[in-house]
């Protein structure tokens, strides 16, 4: 009898939950940015190893929405928290526990998920830093086990999926043994291009994108790729498009240096930006760029 495990990787914003889950798989099929608020969706990732298969649930980190789309993003992780035989705790050594933690662990409470605590970035971080933070979560909850990782170094990683592998149960795999995404090829697609927007531009613009891929077709060796980007005022779109077409031109080089590599393809690349007005409080426009329920 095969074996697996489901697990969720939940935290707040820009802790490190999809550069983990890069970092485990041994490939990156999660987008990653300095930015809160980069992952949107929900993001299997699946490891198979000998008779186990690992499946992953990578979340976008919880905040307080201000935007459907936020309020999207922020259902979408808690919903998954009662989803998983196992819960990962992402956060990072900052010793108190934070009051999105609270949230996040009333609600693992709820569900009776089991939860393990990963103190991320420990490469950036100091002993007492990492030790007053695993003091501090162990004192708030009965964690399983707690293990430091540094996403960036690969440092704890082993440890971590000895851990989850003891919530492995004689289950059927859910997955064919070489899969590693659920997500559909247009899908990456379209989120090599939001990386690059969210790495190049600034602050709130980025924040306000959506990117729809219009035609995803193979032309003899090449893969040829349309993709619209939405933004939610004229003002930036002059800058996404930038100085006689510098700034897209660079958003575009970057996205298609990508696409090539996970494509293992040439590429060609053409992207058009365009305008919805405040998309991100439209239930009906957040669901046309593809964040919906499954
Ligand atoms: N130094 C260091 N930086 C890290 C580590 N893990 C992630 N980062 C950086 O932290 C930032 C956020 O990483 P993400 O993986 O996008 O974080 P996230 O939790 O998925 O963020 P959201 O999707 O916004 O919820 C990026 O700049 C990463 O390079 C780590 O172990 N060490
Ligand atoms: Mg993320």
């Amino acid at each position: 009898m095969n074996k697996s495990v489901y697990v969720s990787i939940v935290g707040r914003p820009n802790v490190g939950k999809s550069s983990l889950l890069n970092a485990i798989l041994g490939e990156k099929i999660a987008i990653v940015s300095k930015k809160p608020q980069t992952t949107r969706t929900r993001i299997t990732g699946v490891r198979t190893d000998g008779d186990t298969q690992y499946v992953f649930l990578d979340t976008p980190g919880v905040h307080r929405p201000r935007t459907s789309l936020g309020k999207f993003m922020v259902d979408t992780a808690r919903g998954a928290i009662g989803d998983a035989d196992l819960d990962l705790l992402v956060v990072e050594p900052r010793g108190a526990v934070g009051d999105i933690e609270e949230g996040i662990l009333k609600r693992i409470a709820s569900r009776k998920v089991p939860a393990l605590l990963v103190v991320n970035k420990t490469d950036a971080a100091t002993a007492k830093q990492i030790g007053d933070t695993i003091l501090a979560y162990s004192s708030r909850f009965d964690f399983a086990a707690v293990v430091p990782t540094s996403a960036k170094t690969g440092e704890g990683i082993g440890i971590l999926m000895e851990e989850i592998s003891r919530f492995s149960r004689e289950q059927p795999w859910l997955f064919p043994e070489d899969m590693i995404t659920d997500q559909p090829e247009q899908q990456i697609a379209a989120e090599i291009v939001r990386e690059k927007m969210l790495r190049m531009l600034n602050e709130e613009i980025p924040h306000g994108t959506a990117v729809v891929i219009e035609e995803f077709s193979e032309e003899g060796e090449m893969l040829r790729i349309r993709a619209e980007i939405y933004c939610e005022r004229e003002s930036h779109k002059g800058i996404i498009i930038g100085k006689g077409g510098k700034m897209l031109k660079e958003i575009g080089s970057a996205a298609r240096a990508d696409l090539e590599r996970f494509f293992g393809c040439k590429v060609f690349l053409d992207l058009w930006v365009k305008v919805k007005e405040n998309w991100r409080d439209s239930p009906r426009l957040i669901q046309n760029f593809g964040y919906r329920k499954d």
